[in-house]
């Protein structure tokens, strides 16, 4: 593509010239990704990690993706919504006090300070899939795409896994 463009974006005759290692390297390039970060993306300084869906048994009507953000970018950014065919409705969910009971409630964004690790994790922020269109069993993957507050968006596959219910603090106290 870009080969065949010029400065200003216009067609331009495919150069004789061209580097024929071009397409090899992006296409190495590509698989190396593919392979080695299948759930790990960059999006502009964003990093994400051990990004996961709760397996939730039949008949359940929600689940929740949980991962860990890093903002290595250098300035303040935030997760400001989320898409997924998997659900009917997505949404930015934080978990706090209300009247001495650990309560869901929807966030319009989830902050990510520069250099600074936020991590998604049951009990604390989630992003909530609520209406399920489909089974989620352990094994399968789901898409979902993170749209954040300068118009980047990443999509991403996660893997659906079991969440052992003792591990859930469901009265944590930060
Ligand atoms: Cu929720």
């Amino acid at each position: 593509m870009r080969a065949t463009l010029d400065a200003a974006g216009t067609q331009a005759a495919p150069r004789s010239e061209m580097r024929p290692q071009t397409a090899p390297l992006l296409m190495r390039f590509g698989l190396a990704l593919g392979l080695i970060l299948p759930t790990i993306a960059f999006a502009e300084g964003i990093s994400i990690d051990n990004a996961y869906v709760r397996a939730v048994p039949p008949g359940q009507p929600n689940s929740a993706a949980f991962m860990t953000l890093t903002n290595a970018s250098g300035q303040d950014r935030a997760l400001v919504a989320a898409e997924s065919d998997a659900a009917e409705v997505v949404e930015l969910h934080t978990h706090q006090m209300e009247d001495g009971m650990m309560q869901m409630r929807q966030i319009e964004q989830i902050d990510l300070p520069a250099g600074k690790v936020v991590t998604l994790a049951p009990g604390g922020l989630h992003v909530m899939l609520i209406g399920l269109t489909e089974a989620l069993s352990p094994g399968d993957q789901v898409a979902l795409t993170l749209n954040f507050d300068d118009g980047a968006s990443q999509t991403l596959s996660l893997p659906v896994k079991r969440i052992d219910p003792s591990a859930m603090p469901a009265h944590k106290h930060h």
